[in-house]
C-alpha cells in the first residue's frame, strides 16, 4: 500500500477575511444552516455570526432539518435556528449569500438531502471552516485545519475586522471551542485554551453557561448510550483495534438522535487497550461508523475506503443497506487491506 500524502495546510488558497467581511457588509439578507447532526461548533459558529451581522443591521436565517443533541437544546440561543427545516425547502436565491461554517463538504449540508445538494449559481457562497478535507466548495473560502474549532477561526475574522466581542458573543463562540475540543483534551486543546482564555476576558462565563447547561446536563439516555459502546466494546488483538456495535433497537430505547450518536466515539478514544477504535451504529436504514485514532493510526484512510472521509485523528463513513454483521466484517477486512499507517 503506497503511503498517501497529507494534504497540507492550504492557507494560500484561502480568501482573506477583509474580502468575506466586504462580502457580508455588501449584502442585506444572509441565509446559514447548521450541519448534519448538529454539535455545538456548528452551533454556536452560525449563532455567533448571526449576532454580529445582525448588529450591522443585516436580515440572518438559521435553519437545520436536525436536532440538537438533548444537552443543547436548552442553551439560551438555540432558539435562533429554525430546526425541522431544511435548507432544500428553502428559495436560497431570495439570500444574497449564504454562509457554510463547520462544513467540510456539501454533503454536511444535509441529512434529508445527503449527497445530493446543488448550490451552483444560486447564490454566492461562502465557506468557513476547520475541515482537513475541506473542498473549497465556496465562491470564497477560509480553511484553517490547525484551529481546534469553526468558532476558533471566527475568533480571528472578527478580531481581524474589528469587531466588539461582548458576553453573548463570547458565550456562543467558547460552546465550539469547549466541545470540539472534548472540553479542553484532544490534540488541539492547547490552542484551544488560548481562545478559551480570550473569550472568557470578554464576558464567557465558562461554568455557568457552558459547563453547567451542556456537560453536566447530558439525558439519562446520552449517558447510556456511552454506556452501551463501552460495554459493547470487542478488541482485535491482531489489528490492535477496539469496536463497538450498537442496534438500532437499541438506540430507539434511548431516545437519542443523530447529533448524539455522533458524540459518542469521543468516550472511547480514552482507552489504552488498542491503537484506535471504531463504532457501528445502526440508525434505521443506515449504519454509521466513525473511527478515532490513539497511537498515530491515521484512521482517514480506513474510513476514505469505506466511502467516507476526515482528519487523521477522526474520520466517519456510512454503509447502506447491510446487516450489522456484515458490517463489522466488512470495516475489519478493510483495515486489514488498507493496512496500518502511523502518522
Ligand atoms: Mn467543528
Amino acid at each position: 500500500m503506497e503511503k498517501i500524502d497529507l494534504k497540507k495546510n492550504d492557507l494560500e488558497k484561502n480568501n482573506s477575511f477583509e474580502e468575506i467581511w466586504v462580502r457580508l457588509k455588501d449584502s442585506k439578507k444572509i441565509l446559514m444552516t447548521l450541519h448534519v447532526g448538529p454539535d455545538g461548533d456548528s452551533l454556536g459558529a452560525c449563532c455567533a455570526m448571526k449576532y454580529v451581522l445582525e448588529r450591522i443591521g443585516k436580515e440572518v436565517k438559521i435553519v437545520s432539518y436536525d436536532q440538537l443533541a438533548e444537552n443543547m437544546k436548552g442553551l439560551y440561543y438555540s432558539k435562533e435556528v429554525e430546526f425541522g427545516k431544511d435548507i432544500s425547502e428553502i428559495d436560497i436565491s431570495e439570500y444574497d449569500v449564504i454562509i457554510f461554517l463547520d462544513c467540510g463538504d456539501l454533503t454536511y449540508v444535509s441529512s434529508k438531502l445527503n449527497q445530493n445538494f446543488k448550490l451552483i449559481g444560486k447564490s454566492f457562497v461562502i465557506n468557513i471552516d476547520h475541515h482537513k478535507t475541506n473542498t473549497y466548495f465556496g465562491d470564497i473560502n477560509y480553511v484553517d485545519f490547525k484551529k481546534a474549532s469553526t468558532c476558533s477561526v471566527l475568533i480571528d475574522f472578527f478580531k481581524e475586522v474589528k469587531i466588539k466581542f461582548d458576553s453573548k458573543l463570547s458565550d456562543m463562540l467558547l460552546l465550539g471551542v469547549a466541545t470540539d475540543s472534548g472540553y479542553f483534551s484532544y490534540e488541539t486543546s492547547e490552542g484551544a485554551l488560548k481562545d478559551a482564555s480570550f473569550l472568557i476576558e470578554n464576558g464567557a462565563k465558562y461554568v455557568d453557561n457552558l459547563l453547567k447547561p451542556v456537560l453536566y446536563n447530558q439525558s439519562w439516555g446520552q449517558r447510556r448510550f456511552v454506556a452501551l459502546l463501552i460495554n459493547n466494546l470487542k478488541i482485535n488483538n491482531k489489528l490492535k483495534v477496539g469496536y463497538s456495535i450498537v442496534s438500532n433497537e437499541e438506540i430507539k430505547k434511548f431516545k437519542i438522535n443523530l447529533a448524539d450518536v455522533r458524540l459518542g466515539i469521543n468516550e472511547l478514544q480514552f482507552i489504552s487497550d488498542f491503537d484506535f477504535v471504531f463504532n457501528l451504529v445502526e440508525l434505521n436504514d443506515i449504519i454509521k461508523g466513525s473511527f478515532r485514532s490513539k497511537k498515530g493510526v491515521d484512521v482517514s484512510l480506513f474510513a476514505e475506503a469505506l466511502g467516507g472521509g476526515g482528519h487523521r485523528e477522526a474520520a466517519a463513513f456510512r454503509l447502506e443497506k447491510i446487516s450489522l454483521a456484515d458490517a463489522e466484517k466488512k470495516v475489519l477486512d478493510t483495515i486489514q487491506k488498507v493496512g496500518i499507517h502511523r502518522y
